[in-house]
């Protein structure tokens, strides 16, 4: 019997991004366990992958390529060899290079966040071949704009400073779920006398622990930020010295701010303006003393329209009062810019053509663009599309729209996949995939500052292949001779991250597999004398980038699209808010399938305030259909007063085909975009809930 322990990290989209030890007996991993020497796994993993084994060994795992035998959608599949898949793919998209590249379209996300089967060899293969380019805004980019314009780039406290906070304020993220690492240390502070506070619509499991919960209406979060300004200026909780070294704009944001009154504030909050003048009040002294004053920003406040302005807003917030100085204060909401990615050399962008310009999808909007025709305007009708690391069917807004998409018939669609998702479902040749036990990896993070490496734990299952192999094999059948498409992955990860910078000076590849983590080089408190990654190196309250792309230059408030305050007429069809925020025991759609968790998980919620169940005559166990002008979902109600009034929430994201009606949250979610960096607005929905037969 031969026994090893190999070390990895998880690749899931979650800031922890922890380091793991596999177990592998003879060529199987039996156990997965968080490394307890690395600082901020500390030992721990989350319920989902402290089962990884039995998601890696799953009896539906996809072992060899398989070709579409019945319609689109239906799921039926015929088993081929690597080769005529590969055939297949390029005897496809020959033609397609040759008429128009950019007919063919990449669809992925985060199914892993390595650097390698991630975005590498995949971008080489689509520059090379000329296809679109995919805008990956699903997530995060509204955020990250509204911050980028304010701070400068996504770099915060670092977490490992967490535990040090004296109050901690979070705010649109529901910890316990989906940061569990950082909510240890703020249980760490808890105890030793700091404060919790909680702004969510939901009193989520992270917010029922808090010492108070602000349950604000969604989308009114800019508001809350704009208010807050307004009682720290007004009652001098502010650092005048600070602002006048490290920041721009402030006369004008003061002058912006006097007209968002407390009184004002909390009318479009729906809460009271007492507490806006406590939050406010509880911020300023604590800063003032001189201690930690963290907020914890995360993406429940940025899937709605104003979404960006409204994160804009908040990374105000520690520049105003100076929490910045205490190095466990400030803010954190991505710290990705920390590391210092190679991508020239792992994606490179060189490869595009250069003699036509390459058009963007969003593919927030993929819905819509599968169904355009070919235009001027839009380009040539999308042909061809390979899906890797996403399963759009579930996760896409408006997924009726999605689901109409991928069935057209001219439409030739490649998935590479750990199983048969609903996505799956819908491809032309489906392929499988190698999982993080099963391939090398390099890894980033956007929740602490470590650099990871992903050593192999065990052989491939069955025929899987790596998405770095595919693409590699592809290349190949397409004849791209060019020497990038023969690298292996460990002469990729080598060069990774750029050492030609000081964060990342003593970054090797040889040593970061053994150890299997390395901080990087960075000061405690980042912005501590100001230092921000913005043109005028200040904190921009007045940012001449946002008037040059047409927005506001000042921090304002931008009403949710669907919403009873701003939206009267709609929602006298539709008078219900609904969120549908991550559930604990799935990642996204990832593990779904796992029947532990799904178990656990019982079947599609939906969380439901009692003033609103009882108009309805709706009891806790009762039947819904939940349903708006763009689709429908049924749900098992939870009367509660977790939810607030007017809202509702369905954690999520199931897979459509395990529910019972094939419906999930995205049936009545829309392909609208957020104020700034083309976001998804999964969050700025109506709806009505009606009761089932
Ligand atoms: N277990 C688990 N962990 C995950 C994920 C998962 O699916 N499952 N997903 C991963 C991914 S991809 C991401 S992006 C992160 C997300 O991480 P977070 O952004 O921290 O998301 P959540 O933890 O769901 O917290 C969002 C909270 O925002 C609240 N919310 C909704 N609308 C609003 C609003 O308008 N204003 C405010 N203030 N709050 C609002 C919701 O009720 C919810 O409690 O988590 C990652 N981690
Ligand atoms: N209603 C609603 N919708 C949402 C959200 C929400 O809160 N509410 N959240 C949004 C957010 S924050 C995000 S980030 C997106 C997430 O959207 P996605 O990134 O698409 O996330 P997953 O659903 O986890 O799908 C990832 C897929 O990648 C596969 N995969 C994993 N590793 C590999 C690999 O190495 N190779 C290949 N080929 N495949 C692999 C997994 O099996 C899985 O099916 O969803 C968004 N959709
Ligand atoms: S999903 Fe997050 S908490 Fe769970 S093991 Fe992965 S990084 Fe850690
Ligand atoms: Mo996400």
């Amino acid at each position: 019997m031969s026994s090893s322990i190999v070390r990895g990290v998880c690749p899931h989209d979650c800031p922890d991004t922890c380091a793991l030890l596999t177990t592998v007996v003879d060529g199987v991993a039996t156990e997965v366990k968080g490394d307890p020497d690395h600082p901020t796994t500390a030992g721990v993993l989350c319920t989902k992958v402290a089962r990884y084994t039995e998601r890696t060994y799953h009896a539906d795992r996809l072992l060899y390529p398989q070709k579409r035998v019945g319609k689109k959608g239906e799921g039926k599949f015929e088993r081929i060899s690597w080769d005529e898949a590969l055939e297949m793919i390029a005897a496809k998209l020959k033609p397609i290079a040759a008429a128009n590249p950019q007919a063919l379209v990449p669809y992925s996300y985060a199914g892993t966040m390595g650097l390698l089967q991630g975005e590498a060899m995949a971008h080489r293969f689509f520059h090379r071949f000329g296809a679109s380019l995919l805008d990956r805004t699903i997530c995060a980019t509204a955020g990250a704009t509204g911050y980028k314009y304010t701070i400068g780039g996504s770099l915060g406290t670092d977490v490992e400073q967490a535990q040090n906070g004296k109050l901690i304020i979070i705010w649109g993220s529901n910890s316990i779920v989906s940061n569990l690492h950082f909510w240890t240390r703020v249980q760490e502070a808890k105890r030793a006398g700091a404060k919790l506070i909680a702004i969510d619509p939901y009193r989520s499991l992270t917010a029922e622990k808090c010492h108070q919960h602000i349950a604000l209406i969604p989308g009114s979060d800019g508001a809350l930020a704009l208010g807050l300004m307004h009682v720290l200026i007004s009652e001098n909780l502010i650092d005048a010295d600070y602002i006048a070294n490290y920041t721009l704009g402030f006369e004008q944001l003061a002058q912006r701010v006097a007209e968002w009154t407390p009184e004002r504030t909390a009318q479009i909050c729906g809460i009271n303006s007492e507490e806006v003048i406590q939050l406010a009040r509880d911020y300023g002294e604590c800063c003032r003393a001189g201690n930690g004053a963290l907020i914890r920003l995360n993406y429940g406040m940025q899937r709605v329209h104003g979404g960006g302005m409204a994160v804009r807003n908040i990374a105000c917030l520690p520049a105003l009062t100076g929490a910045w100085r205490n190095p466990a204060g400030g803010a954190m909401l991505s710290l990705s810019a920390g590391f210092p990615k190679n991508n020239a050399y792992l994606q490179r962008p060189d490869l595009m053509p250069q003699d036509t310009p390459i058009r963007t999808i969003n593919m927030t909007t993929i819905g819509d663009d599968l169904l355009r025709p070919s235009s001027p305007d839009f380009g040539p009708q999308i042909e061809a599309v390979i899906v890797y690391n996403s399963n759009p069917l579930a996760i896409a807004p408006d997924s009726n729209k999605v689901a109409q998409g991928f069935a057209r018939e001219d439409l030739f669609t490649v998935v590479l996949e750990h199983f048969q998702t609903d996505t799956a479902d819908y491809a032309d040749i489906l392929l499988p995939a190698t999982t993080q036990l099963e391939h090398v990896d390099v890894h980033s993070t956007y929740g602490h500052y470590y650099m990871m490496a992903n050593n192999p734990a065990i052989a491939p299952l069955g025929e899987a292949k790596s998405n770095t192999e595919f693409f590699r094999l592809l290349a190949q059948k397409m004849a791209y001779t060019d020497s990038c498409f023969t690298e292996t992955d460990d002469q990729m990860a080598a060069k990774a991250f750029r050492t030609d910078d000081s964060k990342a000076v003593h970054f090797d590849w040889e040593s970061l597999k053994r150890s299997g983590w390395q901080k990087l080089n960075l000061p405690a408190a980042p912005f501590a004398y100001g230092g921000f990654l913005t043109p005028s190196g200040k904190c921009e309250f007045y940012s001449e980038r946002m008037l040059q792309a047409g927005l506001d230059p000042l921090p304002t408030y931008i009403p949710p699209y669907e919403a009873v305050q701003s939206n009267v007429e709609l929602a006298q069809q539709y008078p219900l808010a609904m969120i549908s925020p991550p559930a604990r025991n799935f990642m996204n759609s990832t593990f779904v399938n796992v029947k532990s968790l799904r178990d656990t998980e019982g079947e599609p919620h939906l969380d439901m305030h009692p003033s609103d169940a009882k108009s309805r005559a709706i009891q806790t166990g009762d039947l819904v259909r939940i349903f708006n002008q763009r689709g429908s979902m049924q749900a098992r109600v939870r009367v509660t007063d977790k939810a607030r009034a007017g809202v509702v929430v369905g954690l999520s994201i199931w897979w459509k085909k395990l529910a019972a009606d094939g419906q999930n949250a995205n049936a009545v979610t829309s392909q609208r975009v957020t104020d700034m960096g083309g976001g998804a607005t999964f969050y700025d929905v109506l709806v009505e809930v009606e009761k089932l037969g």
